[in-house]
Formats: C-alpha cells, sequence, structure tokens
C-alpha cells in the first residue's frame, strides 16, 4: 500500500534530574552534585530509497528515551540517544500552525521535537549568590507534538492524462515499473515510479491516476494527485485519441484547467504533448505521436525528452524551515484582578528545583525576575501586590 500521508505523535525524552551532594574535605564542605543526561531528541532524516511512509505507517506514536539521573559525587546521568525517523525526498511537515518544514535534499535531517535538558546539580548552580546550594534542578520534562507527514514525490517527469489514456502502459514501456494496466477507468489509485534510461540520461518517472474534472477542487483522487507536481520538472500530457467524450484539445484544456487552478506557478512547467493509441488512428498533428502498447514512436518521445535538458531545470518546491521551532514559550493568563497565571515550558525552567526550600525560593525569584516573563508582566502593567502563579508556586509581585 502507498502511503502519502501520516499523522504522528511525538514524545521526546525528560532529561534526567540532577543530583545534590558534598564532598566533606574536613570541616569544609563543597557541593559536588552532577548533572542529568539529557533526555533523546526527535530527528526526521530523508532517506533516498524511500517513497512512501508504509515503513512507519503502523506506528503512530514515536517516543525518545529519556536521560539518566545523575548519581552522588559528580556522576552525571547518561544521555539518552536521539531517535531518527526516516522520510522520503518530498516530505512536507505540519503541525496545527501550519507547515514546519520541506525536505528536498538526501540525508537532510529536521530537529522536530527537542529532547528535554538534564537538570544541573548543586555543583553547576553554585554562584556569588549561592556558593553552597542545597538544590538540583529536576530533567525537563519531554516535549509532545503532533505532526502531519505529507509526501511530494520527488521525480523529474509525471505522467498526465484523463483515465485510461494508457499512461500505466507508458510507464512499463519505457521505464522498470511494472504498472498495473486494464481497459477499464481508475485502474491506478496511487502513483507509480519508474526510472528511464535514455542514451543521455537517467530520468525519475511518476504515472499518476487519471485526472477527471473537477480534480483541483478535491473530485476524485484530485489534490492528492496535483500535490505530486510541486516536485516535477517536466509534465507529460498523455491524451487518447479513442476517448469518446472528449477531443483531443478538450482533453489539453481539462488538464491545463485542473493544473493550473490548483496551482497557478505549475505554469512555468515545460508539457509534452504526447497522443497516445496512435496503431488505432492516424494524427496528423503537431504533437508527438506514439503508440505506448505497440511502442511505436517511443525513441521520438526519448529524444524529446532528452533535449529538454532536465538536470538543468526545477520543481516548484523550495526547501522550507519555520524558524520558531523549539522556542522557550510561555503565556500568561490574566484569570481575575490581580491574578496572573504563566504556562508553557519558560516557567518549567524557572521552577523545575528540588532542596533546601530556602534555596529553592531564592534562585526561582532570581530566574524568574531575569526572565522574559518578567518583562512581558511589566509590559502587560501587572501592579503590585498581584498574585503571580508560576506552576506550582505562588507569589506577590513586588
Ligand atoms: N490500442 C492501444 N491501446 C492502448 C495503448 N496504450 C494503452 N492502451 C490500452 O488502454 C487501456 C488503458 O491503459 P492504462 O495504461 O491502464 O491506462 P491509464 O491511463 O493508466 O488508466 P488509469 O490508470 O485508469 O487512469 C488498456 O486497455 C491498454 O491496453 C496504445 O497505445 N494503443
Ligand atoms: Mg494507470
Amino acid at each position: 500500500m502507498f502511503v502519502d500521508k501520516i499523522n504522528l505523535t511525538l514524545l521526546s525524552g525528560s532529561g534526567g534530574s540532577g543530583s545534590i551532594s558534598f564532598s566533606s574535605k574536613s570541616s569544609k564542605t563543597s557541593p559536588n552534585g552532577a548533572s542529568g543526561g539529557n533526555g533523546g531528541s526527535i530527528i526526521l532524516k530523508t532517506r533516498k530509497d524511500l517513497f512512501d511512509f508504509s515503513h512507519i505507517y503502523s506506528k503512530s506514536i514515536f517516543k525518545a528515551e529519556n536521560g539518566g539521573d545523575a548519581s552522588k559525587n559528580l556522576q552525571s546521568g547518561k544521555n539518552a540517544g536521539d531517535l531518527v525517523i526516516e522520510v522520503p525526498l518530498g516530505t512536507s511537515i505540519f503541525d496545527d500552525e501550519g507547515l514546519i518544514s520541506v525536505l528536498l535534499h538526501e540525508n537532510e535531517e529536521l530537529l522536530l521535537l527537542e529532547g528535554g535538558k538534564g537538570g544541573a546539580g548543586n555543583k553547576d548552580l553554585k554562584s556569588k549568590r549561592n556558593p553552597n546550594p542545597g538544590i538540583a534542578e529536576q530533567g525537563q520534562r519531554r516535549f509532545k507534538k503532533e505532526v502531519r507527514l505529507d509526501l511530494s514525490l520527488i521525480t523529474d517527469i509525471a505522467i498526465l492524462g484523463l483515465p485510461n489514456s494508457g499512461k500505466s502502459t507508458l510507464i512499463k514501456k519505457i521505464t522498470n515499473s511494472n504498472a498495473k494496466t486494464d481497459s477499464y477507468p481508475f485502474t491506478t489509485i496511487s502513483p507509480n515510479l519508474g526510472v528511464l534510461e535514455s542514451l543521455n540520461s537517467k530520468y525519475t518517472i511518476c504515472d499518476l491516476p487519471g485526472l477527471i474534472k473537477g480534480a483541483a477542487t478535491g473530485v476524485g483522487l484530485g489534490k492528492s494527485i496535483l500535490k505530486h507536481l510541486m516536485n516535477t520538472k517536466v509534465l507529460i500530457f498523455l491524451l487518447d485519441p479513442s476517448n469518446t467524450e472528449l477531443n483531443i484539445d478538450e482533453q489539453i484544456k481539462l488538464l491545463e484547467d485542473e493544473i493550473f487552478t490548483y496551482e497557478k506557478k505549475l505554469r512555468q512547467l515545460p508539457v509534452l504533448k504526447v497522443i497516445n493509441k496512435s496503431d488505432l488512428s492516424n494524427n496528423p498533428n503537431g504533437m508527438i505521436n506514439i503508440s505506448a502498447l505497440e511502442g511505436l514512436g517511443i525513441d521520438k518521445l526519448l529524444e524529446k525528452i532528452d533535449e529538454l535538458n532536465i538536470s538543468s531545470l526545477k520543481a516548484l518546491n523550495k526547501s522550507y524551515l519555520r524558524t520558531d521551532l523549539n522556542k522557550n514559550e510561555f503565556t500568561i493568563e490574566n484569570t481575575t484582578q490581580n491574578y496572573w497565571e504563566v504556562f508553557g515550558h519558560e516557567v518549567d525552567r524557572i521552577t523545575n528545583l528540588i532542596g533546601n526550600e530556602i534555596d529553592v525560593f531564592n534562585e526561582i525569584s532570581y530566574r524568574f525576575e531575569n526572565s522574559d516573563i518578567s518583562a512581558e508582566l511589566k509590559l502587560l502593567g501587572v501592579n503590585n501586590g498581584s498574585t503571580i502563579k508560576l506552576g506550582k508556586f505562588e507569589f506577590i509581585y513586588e
């Protein structure tokens, strides 16, 4: 089964906790609690020989390992390995805010979800303010993300036509594909890929399901066919003179209408208009005439393909990466008058401390005062005496 859309739930690993311990030499003690290990991140990586998501289809939840907790006396926790999910070239990644990234190149990596950072031990929390802290950070909690992956196949040439025009017969004839062909329409319901070796070059070709009127607005397989055109460089319109409903010009019009309605920039791609089934009728037309079934005119077609110098052409899709990924975020809610509640990862970073109560309180106050949250609250006009809730901590703003 060809899977070109998939939803995944991603969970990175939590960071391990730092430790609280002290070395004591004679009467002097000094903190020596080490840091916890980082949790595993989730990375997408493209692999050239993948052409859909069927290898991850049965597994929709991906969970990276947690970092190890630190032990006493300078023993750090172990960093967890990253979880790498392999995807085909041409993968677009979306979350509920929209497009995150488009991966088009071989071995391209996207750090999609960072692992939780390991917590600092009391050794690393030493400061002028507190040279002998009895506190450690807990590991940062895991991050969770729901994403949708959508594939637009990367090919040199896409064969388009109405149902039954002979697209699959053609790809079978000129490539190593063993696409299914039959005399009824809609034989092909997902793309077939093949590699064409001409005298000069090698091309990847894709035979798509038949296009019908309304495809661009979702009729039939519509958009799930047309999206593959975003990563191809040349279109072949395969036209069928034996079609009893639409003549050649009407077929061209239908294909153009649907393709350009879907995306007007597709006008930039070169189109080879090819009349198939020329064994059945004479077509004294300026276009390329072939019979995919009987192999007539194929040499001429390959010649035309070579003339396009496809390696110098570009597909429409561009690499893309949204920049706000993995940001330290927070949201502030002013639920009732003089009561401000703050949520998000930045809150965790400030408050995830364990140990001696006074040291914990002092450290949180210090972090809060130096954080973007404090600056934002000022901008929002929070009054002195208001209550601020940060995670499970509440305090009065002054
Ligand atoms: N006479 C003749 N018949 C052909 C030729 N090419 C394809 N056919 C026939 O046309 C019918 C449809 O061929 P397919 O290759 O399955 O057509 P398709 O465009 O892939 O069809 P869909 O996948 O349904 O869109 C089959 O019966 C083929 O044998 C040709 O050059 N000459
Ligand atoms: Mg077909």
